[in-house]
């Protein structure tokens, strides 16, 4: 039988007084922390109106603005050419607006105030820092985790060994999307179940384990240990699922955290 895993929500004015929140995420005795009201409703639709008007019409089948690293791990220099190219589509996104990558490296100084919060460099070159993800009528993302350490050995952020991963929604869709996060992280004798194309299949999670459901909701950011599985349903409704993602990792005892996406 599948339990409850139940999730941490709090609003941004709470994080002062609870510092030690992203510990209980980090180590997995919660699935993940809500942070309600995280940016403003009116930004976030002005920027699914841009994406809708923009990137839509241009091409409709786009599934991403920005980049992703595990899309590049055999093409370093790629990645961090496209990283510069999306830098200004990103902020032409966010044009006028605070900018929501912004707003995730100061809570995130709040929640780690002894630390220095930066976007990922290797070479005297950063890491792209933030990709949008378009989620429409029908589309999913299966049973999967993220794990640069595993993943992306060749790039630097890889070294560090504790990796968190933001999630802001831009937009929920009218139904479905909700984001399941299963209590099992990922080791590797799982690759075993990984499926070709992207993701495991449902056997690497038996079916005794404890789950959390999350029904997206504009504006809210959420915060997860990406190495426990987690899949996104079917999207239903005519409205695009539209989030921001950047990830962040740091050890124990160095004095930076890094993000990218
Ligand atoms: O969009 C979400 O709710 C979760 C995103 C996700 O699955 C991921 O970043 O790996």
């Amino acid at each position: 039988m599948l339990q409850r895993w139940t999730p941490i929500t709090v609003n941004r004015t709470e994080i002062q007084k609870n510092k030690n929140l992203l510990n209980k995420i980090i180590d997995g005795r919660f699935p993940v922390l809500i942070i309600k009201n995280f940016y403003d409703v009116d930004s976030c639709k002005i920027i699914a109106q841009r994406i809708d008007s923009n990137i839509e019409n241009q091409d409709p089948k786009t599934k991403k603005i920005g980049v992703s690293l595990v899309s590049y791990i055999n093409r370093k220099t790629d990645y961090f050419l496209q990283a510069e190219i999306f830098r200004k589509t990103l902020r032409e996104i966010f044009f006028g607006l605070e900018d929501p990558r912004k707003k995730i490296h100061d809570i995130l100084g709040e929640f780690f105030s002894n630390k220095e919060i930066k976007i990922a460099e290797e070479n005297g070159k950063k890491y792209a820092c933030g990709v949008i993800r378009l989620h429409r009528w029908g589309d999913s993302a299966s049973l999967h985790r993220d794990n640069v350490q595993f993943e992306a050995k060749n790039f630097d952020v890889s070294k560090l060994s504790i990796q968190l991963s933001t999630v802001l929604y831009i937009q929920q869709s009218e139904k479905g999307g909700e984001l399941v996060l299963y209590k099992k992280s990922w080791k590797k004798s799982d690759e075993k179940f990984r499926n070709i194309e992207f993701g495991y299949t449902q056997d690497v999670i038996n079916n005794s384990i404890q789950f959390a459901k999350i029904k997206p909701n504009q504006g809210d950011l959420i915060i997860i240990n990406p190495i426990y599985y987690h899949e996104i349903l079917p999207v239903k409704g005519k409205k695009t699922r539209m989030t921001l993602g950047l990830f962040l990792a740091f050890s124990n005892y160095g004095k930076k955290i890094v993000t990218w996406s």
